[in-house]
């Protein structure tokens, strides 16, 4: 099946409004290669501006709440991001599993809450440099996929990136090999969950993806666009990124 490629950003706790000349120039870019989606996941308070200067670019969150409302002070829920402008939400990325204790389960139940509110999904899933030295990254990121991964996980709307935690960030990436071995054990494991519907889904790589790797690792099987982190703070940087999925 023909997957459309998707690149998105992940500014992190990076940007403030005088950055929106960034993301006014990314969607210059975007704009000129309709045949890939790009997105842009912005800090919570760029949200509304970003899409007001995007155009067409797709603007995200990189966190939302599973509950709709209620007391949990300084949380976002779904319905507010979507109101701000949101179209999509990055969840279970690892800086939130590390930083925030974030577990599986808690990625599945923020999945589940984005997607009901109509928010797209990027679920991140990636092992840590000690399993995957222990020989244990596959087992990891299958069990990851396993207790995250909604049931009606569905092209439309879900997105899942594979991140080496040992990758972000560092400048390094792993081997191609081990790439395509990790994105078909995922889409086995997302076969096995949701059927047919796994072939349409949209497996990315993150972990130092910059315009000298992305058009190798996006060449890879079973890899079907990136998730940037560093690289995507700046068009200058991010354009290669997406022309080279292009
Ligand atoms: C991985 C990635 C973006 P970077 O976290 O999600 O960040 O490209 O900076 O490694």
């Amino acid at each position: 099946m023909t997957r459309r490629k998707l690149v998105a950003g992940n500014w992190k706790m990076n940007g403030v409004q005088a950055d929106l000349p960034q993301v006014r120039a990314i969607a210059e870019c975007a704009a000129r290669t309709p045949e890939i989606d790009v997105a842009l996941c912005v800090p919570f308070t760029l949200i509304a501006p970003a899409v007001a200067v995007a155009g067409g670019l797709s603007i995200g969150a990189q966190d939302v709440h599973a509950e709709a409302s209620g007391a949990h002070t300084g949380c976002v829920s779904a319905a507010m991001l979507k109101e701000a402008g949101a179209d999509c939400v990055i969840v279970g990325h690892s800086e939130r599993r590390a930083d925030q204790h974030e577990t599986s389960h808690d990625a599945w139940a923020k999945a589940a809450a984005a997607h009901g509110a109509g928010l797209n999904v990027i679920l991140c899933v990636g092992e840590t440099e000690a399993e995957r030295d222990a020989g244990r990254a596959e087992r990891v990121v299958q069990a990851q996929i396993e207790k995250s991964v909604p049931d009606n996980a569905a092209p439309e709307w879900f997105t899942l990136s594979y991140e080496p935690r040992w990758a972000i960030g560092t400048g390094r990436t792993p081997q191609a090999d081990d790439i395509a071995a990790i994105h078909a054990i995922a889409r086995a494991q997302l076969r096995r969950m949701v059927g047919d519907a796994a072939d349409g889904i949209r497996i990315l790589y993150g972990g130092s993806v910059t315009g000298d790797n992305a058009a190798a690792i996006i060449g890879i099987d079973n890899v079907d666009g990136a998730l940037v982190g560093g690289a995507s703070l700046t068009a200058e940087k991010f354009m290669p990124i997406i022309e080279a999925a292009a």
